[in-house]
């Protein structure tokens, strides 16, 4: 079983319904999906890889040698490490300190972070026509006002998961569902370890060179009411190989109000509606519970 691999080319030619009833499944089935031909270069991608790793070896490497958590892995017997994630971890945001050692990092992360934003733009329209919703739905409610900090926000989180001595005692990052709106993850070629959680099974989410994995979260189950779920994933360490993940997360602004679509809510219904809530509360919550079940956050929101 593999997650389904999609050509976003396909949605411009003769094949556009069939790729639009593609990409539906893919999100009512799946909450994963992988895109080829994207539109992103290739020669951008290449960039990326090669700036990410110049930056782990250059600002990284040393430092998460001699962190906390390689010793305590060295340091403890067989027992599992349970709360932490064998990651190295930066996120990119257009107000954040940005690393300045590597040379080519910071034009070649802006260049694909505004390509990347236009493409999540691009899928959640393809979602606002798949749910039956006005083009711009996502977008709109995601943006808030669209005035001074309520905006949507797009972070990327450029992560290295170093080859890990005792894979068994810790994972790369534990399970978890994704707390915002739509995530395009560019992962490493070659090295695995991301998996999902389909009909109680974890399977793995192949690699495929210069493919963009697309992931749903909570709020897009939230404004879908229910119809595209937010999957649990996690990430295994292994002893080889430093996996590179550039994950890029559009989501609502602090500000925003998020509730289910109308359109997508049965008159007079109740009984299963999700909530409707401010998103800064939703991860006022997130923070303190993000690898644990999704639904106590839903029940936290609604109660507020
Ligand atoms: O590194 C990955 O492949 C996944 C990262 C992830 O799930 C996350 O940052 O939320
Ligand atoms: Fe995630």
């Amino acid at each position: 079983m593999a997650i389904p691999v999609i050509d976003f080319s396909k949605l411009n030619g003769q094949d556009r319904t069939k790729t639009l009833a593609q990409i539906a499944i893919a999100c009512e089935e799946w909450g994963f999906f992988q895109l080829v031909n994207h539109g992103i270069a290739e020669e951008v991608l290449e960039r990326v890889k090669k700036v990410s790793a110049e930056f782990y070896k250059v600002e990284r490497e040393e430092n998460f040698k001699n962190s906390e958590l390689a010793n305590l892995l060295n340091e403890t017997g067989d027992e599992k490490l349970e709360n932490v994630d064998w990651e190295d971890v930066i996120t990119l945001t257009d107000d954040s300190q940005w690393p300045f050692k590597t040379p080519g990092f910071q034009e070649t992360m802006k260049e694909y972070r505004c390509e990347l934003k236009k493409l999540a733009e691009k899928v959640m329209e393809v979602m606002d026509e798949n749910l039956g919703l006005p083009k711009g739905y996502i977008k709109k409610a995601f943006n808030g006002t669209g005035e001074g900090e309520n905006t949507a926000f797009f972070g990327t989180k450029v992560s290295h998961y170093p080859p890990c001595p005792n894979p068994e005692k810790v994972t790369g990052l534990r399970a978890h569902t994704d707390a915002g709106g739509v995530i395009l993850l560019f992962q490493d070629d070659e090295v695995g370890g991301l998996q999902i959680l389909k009909d109680g099974q974890w399977i793995d989410v192949q690699p495929l060179k210069n493919t963009i994995v697309i992931n749903t979260g909570d709020q897009i189950e939230v404004l879908s009411n229910g119809r595209y779920k937010s999957t649990w994933h996690r990430v295994l360490s292994t002893a080889d190989g430093n996996r590179l993940s550039v994950a890029s997360f559009y989501n609502p602004s602090l500000e925003a109000t998020i509730a289910p679509a109308a359109q997508l809510v049965e008159k007079g219904r109740k009984e299963g509606t999700y909530p409707k809530f401010v998103f800064g509360d939703y991860m006022s919550v997130y923070v303190q519970q993000k690898f644990m079940p999704k639904e106590p956050r839903f029940q936290a929101v609604r109660a507020m």
